[in-house]
C-alpha cells in the first residue's frame, strides 16, 4: 500500500472511531440511568401485553428482561414504551428508547434508510387473513372484492396490495390506526377480512366477541421476520441486544433452563464453561460481566422457555413451534456459538 493509501485507511479509522465513540454511548447511558428504555407493543397478547397485575408479560418483554438481566443482573430494571406502529421507529431515532422490542419485520429499507439496525429475528411470521367463517371463503384467492381491515404504518399494507394484483383479484382497503380498531371493524362488519402478521391474527381473535366464528386462511402471504432494533452507529450496544437473543437460542440447544442452570457450573463441557463465563471471558467484548449469559437464563429463561410461556402450549396463543423450532428440529432459530 502506498504511503497516501495508508494515510487514508487510517484517517478513514480514526472518523470510525470517533464517530462510534460520540455515538456509542447507549449502553453507558442505560448504566447511568440504572434503567433500560424499551420500547413494545401496547397490547400484543404473547409478545407485549400487560396483564391483570399491570406486569408487562410477552416473547418481545422478556427479551429486553434478558437484556437487563445481562446488564443489570436484574430483569426488572426495564421501563416498558407502549408504542404504536407508526410511532415505534421514531421513538428508537429520537433516542426516547435503547432499544425497540416490537413485532417489527425487518425489512432492507427500514435496515437501511431508518438509521436502525436490526439485531436478528426472535419470531419467524408471515402475513395471514382472518375472516368470518360465515363468509364461506376456504382460499384467500377467493376474495375477489371483499374489503379488508388493514392498520397503517405497518409491512401489512403493501403485502396485500402485492398479494391481490399477483393474483389478479381486487379489494377494498379499509385502513385503521391500531389493531383494536381493525378488530371492531371486523366485529361490526366494516370489512369481511382482518389482515395481519399471523401470530397477530391469534392474539387479535381472542379480542372478538365469538372468536369460534372466525378462521385464518391457509395463505400465508410474506415473509414478516420479526426481531428488536437498536440505533445504527453504537456496534457495542447492537452486540449486547444480539447476543442476548443469541444466548437464549444457544442455551436452549445445549438444554441449559432457568431451572438446570445453577447445575450446569463446574461441567466438564468446554461449551458449557464458556457459556457460563466459567474459563474465558466472552462478556468483556461488549462491556458486560463474564457471566452475562448465565444471568440471561437464570432470570429470564431460554428461547424454547420463553416461547413457550408467552406464545407456545403455556400460553392462551397455544401457537407451534414451526419456523421458530431450533435448527436441530427442523426449524429456522439457529445462533452462533460463544467462544
Ligand atoms: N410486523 C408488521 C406489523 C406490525 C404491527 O404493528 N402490527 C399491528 C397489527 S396487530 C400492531 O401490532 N398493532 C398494534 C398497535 O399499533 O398498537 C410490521 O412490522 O409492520
Amino acid at each position: 500500500m502506498t504511503g497516501k493509501g495508508k494515510t487514508a485507511l487510517l484517517v478513514t479509522a480514526t472518523l470510525a472511531a470517533g464517530l462510534s465513540q460520540a455515538q456509542a454511548a447507549t449502553l453507558d447511558s442505560v448504566k447511568e440511568r440504572g434503567m433500560l428504555k424499551c420500547g413494545v407493543n401496547s397490547a400484543l397478547a404473547g409478545f407485549s401485553n400487560p396483564d391483570d397485575k399491570g406486569v408487562w408479560q410477552g416473547l418481545d418483554v422478556d427479551l429486553c428482561r434478558g437484556i437487563a438481566a445481562a446488564v443489570f443482573n436484574d430483569p426488572g430494571k426495564v421501563q416498558f414504551i407502549p408504542l404504536n406502529a407508526k410511532e415505534r421507529l421514531t421513538a428508537l431515532q429520537s433516542g426516547e428508547i435503547d432499544v425497540l422490542s416490537r413485532n417489527t419485520t425487518w425489512t432492507s429499507s427500514r435496515d437501511t434508510e431508518l438509521g436502525v439496525n436490526f439485531t436478528g429475528i426472535n419470531y419467524y411470521d408471515g402475513q395471514g387473513f382472518l375472516i368470518n367463517k360465515s363468509l364461506g371463503v376456504a382460499s384467500a384467492k377467493d376474495l375477489d372484492g371483499a374489503a379488508i381491515c388493514i392498520q397503517s404504518g405497518t409491512t401489512t399494507e403493501l403485502n396485500v396490495a402485492d398479494y391481490f394484483r399477483k393474483n389478479g383479484i381486487s379489494y377494498t382497503a379499509v385502513v385503521f390506526d391500531t389493531s383494536d380498531q381493525t378488530v371492531q371493524g371486523l366485529e361490526a362488519g366494516r370489512c369481511d377480512v382482518l389482515t395481519s402478521d399471523l401470530s397477530q391474527l391469534y392474539a387479535l381473535r381472542t379480542k372478538l366477541s365469538k372468536p369460534d366464528e372466525a378462521v385464518a386462511l391457509p395463505e400465508v402471504i410474506s415473509k414478516e421476520p420479526l426481531g428488536p432494533s437498536v440505533r445504527q452507529g453504537d456496534d457495542q450496544w447492537f452486540n449486547v441486544v444480539k447476543w442476548t437473543h443469541f444466548a437464549m437460542v444457544n442455551a436452549e440447544e445445549m438444554g441449559i433452563t432457568k431451572a438446570n442452570v445453577d447445575s450446569m457450573k463446574g461441567s466438564d463441557n468446554p461449551d458449557m464453561r464458556r457459556f457460563l463465563g466459567e474459563d474465558a471471558d466472552f462478556g468483556k467484548g461488549m462491556g458486560l460481566p463474564a457471566d452475562w449469559a448465565y444471568r440471561i437464563i437464570k432470570q429470564v429463561g431460554n428461547y424454547g422457555e420463553i416461547f413457550e410461556a408467552n406464545v407456545g402450549q403455556g400460553s392462551a396463543l397455544k401457537i407451534d413451534r414451526g419456523l421458530n423450532a431450533l435448527w436441530t428440529e427442523g426449524g429456522l432459530q439457529y445462533a452462533p456459538p460463544i467462544r
